[in-house]
């Protein structure tokens, strides 16, 4: 084990200052690559996802870049200040951040930033309902849009990445505020539920006297009320148990495995956080992303089972993912992301929270389901409705 290197230097000049990735772009590992790791990076043209055709330059350290993303309740407690990793895995070369240090804050309110975090933000809204929540697209493309958040981050800080959020393991008290909880209302946390009368979170970082959500896209109508960002605690996450029988699906039952954790898991868990999160512009919540995280984790432990459970399905989608020019087979292995990149997740170790499912002798409680709000914001077509309330059975207790 090694401390985490803050800012390594790379012949004397700066990761921070150098690791110039931009989110909305997509990276071409090409023959420009130097023994530094450098990557010419060509932009393209014509999608939402994609800014105008310029080249820039991403500097990665001599061996391909590696994310890795922990779970946020495992990461240092906020006294900690730093977490110790090993040298071979970390971030981009250049350590990586406890979520108390996460940096979605900078990037939202920042000038340097903030153009492109909203842009950014805007894309998931603006495609919502144009098949980025269809089987053929769902989890290639919001595992993309992980990367190209957790890029956007590293240009603010270069040892960030996106944290997962494994509400499974808290499923019997998924909203807790203690310190080292994710809604804890310190600076380290995300703060707590929002209040009435408008459901506005009025704690933690993101509170409404300091941050609002972005700006709705150009042409959008314009929406009453306050910006502020809304939450609506409500009800019990899948717990372990649920989340396990979802893994154990066998390869042939792809389509039952993609609708379980799109529709029961995904949709579910959107709508018990409420508020924001629950609507067309869930990207603006800062737990978007930790949320997102975990649903690509549960993806990926799956695919691991084999390599006929990596290659499934997406790769024989030729069809370009919406608003990107990137097919879903370019982000299907998880370790060879576009650019080179290496993503993983970090099991979790924080301890199981009672009533979460784990243990033998262990009372399981029900959890929530599927339910009229969910089906609607999430556009979900009635033959889906009725398979996923079906299988919603086997993973109840
Ligand atoms: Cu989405």
């Amino acid at each position: 084990m090694a401390n985490m290197f803050i800012n390594r230097d790379i012949n004397g000049v700066s990761v921070a200052t150098r690791l110039h990735i931009l989110a909305s772009e997509r990276y071409v590992p090409s023959a420009d690559r130097n023994i530094f790791g450098v990557i010419r990076i060509r932009r393209h043209t014509r999608s939402v996802l994609e800014k105008p055709s310029r080249e820039s330059t991403l500097i990665l350290p001599s061996k391909d870049m590696v994310i890795v993303r922990g779970g946020v309740e495992d990461l240092a407690s906020p006294e900690d200040g730093t977490v110790e990793i090993d040298a071979t895995t970390a971030s981009a070369g250049c350590g990586m951040l406890p979520y108390t240090e996460y940096r979605d804050l900078q990037a939202s309110t920042d000038p340097t930033f903030k153009n492109d975090y909203d842009r950014l933000i805007n894309d998931h809204r603006i495609l919502f309902t144009s098949g980025i929540h269809e089987p053929i697209h769902f989890l290639p493309w919001h595992r993309y849009f992980i990367l190209l958040y957790d890029n956007l981050l590293r240009r603010v800080d270069c040892r960030v990445t996106v944290p997962y959020w494994d509400w499974s393991r808290v499923s019997g008290d998924p909203f807790r505020t203690n310190p080292t909880d994710l809604w804890h209302s310190g600076n380290a946390g995300f703060g707590g539920n929002g209040v009435a009368p408008n459901g506005c979170v009025q704690t933690g970082p993101f509170r409404e006297s300091i941050w609002s959500l972005p700006p709705p896209p150009a042409g959008a109508p314009t929406e009453p009320g306050p910006r502020c960002l809304r939450r609506r605690f409500n009800g019990n996450p899948p717990d372990l148990v649920a989340v396990n029988r979802v893994l154990q699906i066998n390869l042939v039952n792809f389509t039952d495995f993609e609708l379980l954790l799109r529709i029961n898991l995904h949709d579910v868990v959107h709508c018990l956080i409420g508020g924001t999160m629950c609507f067309n512009d869930s990207a603006s919540a800062p737990e978007f992303f930790l949320h997102h995280g975990f649903i690509d984790k549960i993806w990926d432990d799956w695919q691991k089972r084999s390599d006929a459970h990596l290659n499934v399905f997406f790769p024989n989608i030729n069809e370009v993912m919406p608003g990107t020019q990137v097919f879903p087979r370019e982000v299907v292995d998880l370790s060879s992301q576009p650019g080179g990149v290496r993503a993983e997740y970090q099991q979790p170790k924080s301890p199981v929270r009672p009533s979460s499912g784990q243990g033998h002798n262990q009372q399981r409680r029900r959890f929530s389901s599927l339910n009229a709000k969910v089906i609607r914001v999430f556009h979900i077509k009635s033959t889906e409705v009725s398979k996923a309330m079906e299988m919603a059975k086997m993973l109840q207790p």
